[in-house]
């Protein structure tokens, strides 16, 4: 269904891009592409999962030299490949972006640079001085979203961080960003003192690890540059990235806690049903597996390395009483904790 969502939602755009005059008085109309063959050469997959003759290629606008030539186009493309394990973000100019199209273009849009006879993907290109009018271009479309957030966001998203700062993130790790999503502001007297970042690239190291933050684990099982659980923690006045385990450790990040437990993420220990919270419901499911009923969750042992040593014994997640096995005094452990919010 989202797809299919998606999918509309592209094709409207497609639509209003069409509907929507653009600077593309002179020189071939925008049904007869110029750069196609060269397209179909660099992404020859794309062709062949759409044989059947479907639509995946357009040249959306043209932007003209000196020379009265197109010196650059901007192009969309769907391959209809997915990557089911993110969705992205960015920010050009005061446009906004969400994808999960993994090829060819990250954002579905890409530009053609006519001197370079290359493709690239709009993530890459967001130094507008070599584009110049493209933000203008893509505002002109309706092309990406002017800054307001979906309002079937959980989370209110602000682009508070700068260009330059997701630069840095990118840089830092190493690899190309393929995902970079801000979770969490956390102000003091009115100002981010810190941020919550989730950024994945395709670097990935070999090995599995988890960290137990407060009450929460988080586990991995490839070691995600720039950040081992995904997660990280910008650090505002040090203008540094801290990967979130390493925040955790440092203490020195108030609030850091309660915006995982509001965030819900990694896995709160003895939550069986995996909701987020502790109920009677976990201490059933407890109590019938130790019975017998019924099995632990599938991540219930915690595999891998401890990257910190706080809670080093904890290796199960209905380990509530944290001795390092499961036991019927897990079940009794959650149920004083459930009597105190009574
Ligand atoms: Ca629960
Ligand atoms: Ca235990």
């Amino acid at each position: 269904m989202k797809k299919a969502l998606a999918m509309i939602l592209t094709l409207t755009l497609i639509f209003c891009a069409f509907a929507i005059p653009v600077n593309a008085a002179e020189g071939p109309g925008i049904a007869e592409p110029m750069f196609k063959d060269k397209f179909d050469r660099d992404y020859p997959d794309v062709a062949e999962f759409f044989e059947t003759g479907g639509s995946y290629y357009r040249e959306l606008a043209y932007h003209y030299g000196s020379n009265g030539k197109p010196d650059w186009a901007l192009v969309w493309a769907d391959s209809g490949v997915y990557a089911e394990e993110y969705a992205a973000d960015i920010m050009f100019g005061r446009l906004f972006f969400r994808t999960d199209q993994a090829y060819p273009f990250i954002f579905t849009y890409g530009v053609y640079n006519v001197a370079q006879d290359r493709f690239y993907d709009l993530r890459s290109i967001r130094d507008e001085s070599l584009y110049p009018g493209m933000g203008r271009m893509l505002a002109d479309m309706n092309i990406g979203h002017g800054g307001s957030f979906g309002a079937d966001l959980r989370y209110a998203k602000q682009f508070l961080l700068s260009d330059d700062v997701f630069r840095n993130l990118e840089w830092e790790g190493e690899g190309s960003l393929i995902g970079y999503d801000v979770l969490y502001y956390h102000k003091t007297d009115g100002k981010t003192d810190w941020a919550l970042v989730k950024g994945q690239t395709l670097m990935q190291l070999d090995w599995s690890a988890y960290a137990v933050l407060g009450d929460r684990v988080f586990t991995t099982d490839t070691g995600d540059i720039p950040f081992e659980f995904d997660y990280g923690v910008y650090d505002v006045p040090e203008s540094v990235f801290v990967p979130l385990e390493t925040a955790y450790a440092k203490g020195t990040f108030a609030g850091l806690e309660e915006a995982l437990d509001e965030l819900n993420l990694g896995s709160l220990i003895g939550d069986m049903d995996g909701d987020g919270r502790l109920t009677i419901s976990d201490a059933t499911i407890m109590q019938r597996c130790f019975a017998e009923f019924e099995e632990f969750r599938h991540d219930d042992r915690i595999e891998g390395i401890n990257l910190l040593d706080s809670d080093s014994g904890v290796r199960y997640l209905s380990d509530v009483n944290r001795d390092g096995i499961r036991s019927i005094r897990d079940v009794t452990q959650l149920q004083r904790i459930l009597s105190q919010f009574e």
